[in-house]
């Protein structure tokens, strides 16, 4: 049922990036800056490596955009890689010299043996380069094309670190969600406790200095949601699965939850689900709690849609483990590659990204609309309707 089809291609170390994303209704407007604005947030963080000093991610819009409005043809984007220039010798498309060197002692926890194997590539490298997170951009990109149809229907999405290693984000109760927002773009680490912040800086850096990495987990909010998108009626069409799918497949994640998630199964029912009340006056209905993280049913039922996310720490040591060399089978210590010690605030960007493009779909899908005129009416036709329900 899929109305937004997106595509991306590009190695970490190739000439660039490519993203191609297809049902973007006509009209919207849509500017390079748009996009840029949000590449860059996705390249900072505490805990990034070398590698980001080098890019400076911008995109080239190649085709669906004139003049500054979307076409309702396919979108497609391009991000350049900075640093290909010095890997000319190992990433050209030519032939490469006779023996280049090969990556034959695959990183635990990475694609490489699980890739070399599928691909039966004994260079790693041949798996590496498109399983790096560096294609998170693209996911960015289309993610950016997205907030923008999400933002001209008064949706909007926005991420906060709850933890970075062992160090917990506290006491976000009290505030609202437009604090947490405006408290975690301000972070440096996208947290919005000032008192833990701190804390998970030093956790970092101590952790560097061991040589080792950390993960954490991040919270993916989107406000402003209509009751309705997403369906109960087929497995395919549940909006909590198909958020699932797409959150879990951003590079190192291992968990995602909605709402309660697993702290749900731990409570007694009564204490997990969110009562019903109906405000006359606005001609809506309202929860005192949103524990089902806005969605029942696999169906959003107008509360924040509201999805946790774990990130394993980053498997690309400094303090190596133990590997086997894919050609001569003998023991060795895995390579290490230049990497982050943590990328958790960076993954929050992307998981914004996603569930842009999954809220972009399921809105498409229950309002299509080639142009935009035609989607804002469907909307607003459709919100007059609930008001009369
Ligand atoms: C990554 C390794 C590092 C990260 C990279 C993801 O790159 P490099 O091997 O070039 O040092 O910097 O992330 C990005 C390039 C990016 O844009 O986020 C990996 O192995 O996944």
């Amino acid at each position: 049922m899929s109305r937004l089809r997106w595509v991306s291609a590009g190695e970490s170390h190739g000439p660039r990036l490519t993203s191609i994303v297809e049902g973007v209704p006509a009209g919207l407007p849509l500017l390079a800056e748009d996009i840029d604005g949000e590449l860059a947030r996705r390249q900072k963080g505490y805990g990034r490596g070398g590698r980001m000093k080098i890019e400076t991610d911008r995109v080239e819009f190649v085709a669906g955009v004139r003049g500054g409005e979307t076409l309702g043809s396919p979108i497609a984007m391009s991000i350049t890689n900075r640093d290909y220039e010095n890997w000319l010798t190992r990433m050209s498309p030519a032939p490469l010299p006779a023996t280049p060197e090969a990556l034959t002692r695959p990183r635990p926890g990475h694609a490489d043996l699980a890739g070399g194997l599928k691909y039966d590539r004994q260079d790693l490298r041949d798996i590496l380069e498109r399983a790096s997170a560096r294609e998170t951009a693209s996911r960015t990109a289309v993610g950016s094309v997205c907030r923008k149809l999400l933002g001209a229907v008064g949706i909007d999405v926005f991420a906060h670190v709850v933890s970075i290693g062992k160090v917990d984000a506290e006491s976000l109760g009290e505030l609202s969600l437009g604090e947490i927002r405006t408290r975690a773009r301000a972070s440096e680490l996208a947290c919005a406790d000032p008192v833990a912040e701190p804390k998970m800086k030093d956790h970092i850096r101590e952790t560097s200095h061991q040589g080792d990495t950390l993960g954490g987990v991040f919270e993916v909010v989107a406000t402003g949601v209509m009751p309705g998108l997403g369906s109960h009626i087929q497995w395919d069409r549940k909006l909590d699965g198909r958020l699932a799918q797409a959150l879990m497949s951003i590079q190192a994640m291992k968990g995602v939850e909605i709402g309660a998630g697993f702290g749900a199964a731990r409570t007694p029912g009564s204490e997990v689900h969110d009562p019903i009340h109906y405000n006359a006056e606005a001609h809506r209905f309202w929860r005192p709690s949103n524990r089902a993280g806005g969605l029942e049913g696999g169906i959003t039922n107008g509360e924040p849609v509201v999805c946790r996310v774990a990130m394993k720490p980053i498997a690309t040591l400094k303090k190596a483990l133990a590997s086997v060399d894919v050609r001569t089978k003998e023991a060795y210590e895995a390579a290490f590659e230049r990497s982050d010690v943590c990328a958790v605030a960076a993954a929050s960007v992307v998981g914004e990204a996603m569930v842009c493009i999954t809220l972009a779909d399921a809105l498409l899908e229950k309002f299509g609309g080639d142009s935009m005129r035609e989607l804002r009416r469907n909307v607003d036709g459709y919100r007059a309707q609930l008001a009369e329900y």
